[in-house]
């Protein structure tokens, strides 16, 4: 059966307040390599998303907070897409962790207006992946310029096999493969 590889990503926040710091090679090279990408917003460049679309076999994509007209012009809230045989959204923001399963479960669960398989979130910048009691996988990559608080910068890659999720995997980028100034 067929399989899908997934590269994930958000908040890349390339800005010209920050006019040295660009998308790590490691990262374009995932994207070369995927099938999909997905990306939850906060781009802040919309060459950037010119830069996705010319390499992405496949992109699902959304705008975030920080996105300005030009990119919301581009991309949705939210995008949903079928993926592998799995239904996947992408979103910039579901609010603080806390609650944010019951939050989730209600937007995108069983029996919500938009029930999917996969949500793709970004917005705190913080790892997460964790499944809600109504079986939806909640996947935040990261960002992989801007740590904040983190310990490193990160990304995300899976594998949709016969219709199922596997080898999420968080990719810690080397501190010397971002530059952030
Ligand atoms: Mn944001």
């Amino acid at each position: 059966m067929a399989s899908v590889r997934l590269l994930l990503t958000t908040d890349t926040h390339l800005t010209p307040r920050y006019p040295n710091r660009e998308l790590p090679a490691e990262l374009w090279e995932r994207i070369d390599a995927a099938d999909v990408v997905v990306h939850a917003g906060d781009w802040m460049d919309p060459e950037l998303l010119d830069g996705f679309e010319r390499r992405s076999r496949r992109l699902v994509a959304c705008w975030g907070n920080n996105d300005g007209d030009d990119l919301r012009a581009h991309l949705p809230e939210t995008a949903v897409a079928d993926v592998g045989g799995l239904r996947l959204a992408v979103t910039h923001e579901t609010g603080s962790a806390a609650g944010r399963e019951r939050r989730c479960d209600a937007r995108f669960g069983p029996g919500s207006a938009t029930p999917v398989d996969v949500l793709v979130f970004g917005h705190s910048h913080i790892p997460w992946d964790t499944t809600t009691p109504g079986g939806v996988r909640l996947l935040n990559p990261g960002s992989p310029t801007e740590r904040r608080r983190q310990p490193v910068c990160t990304y995300m890659t899976a594998e949709i096999r016969d219709g199922d999720l596997l080898d999420v995997t968080q990719h810690a980028l080397a501190p010397g493969a971002v530059r952030r100034d």
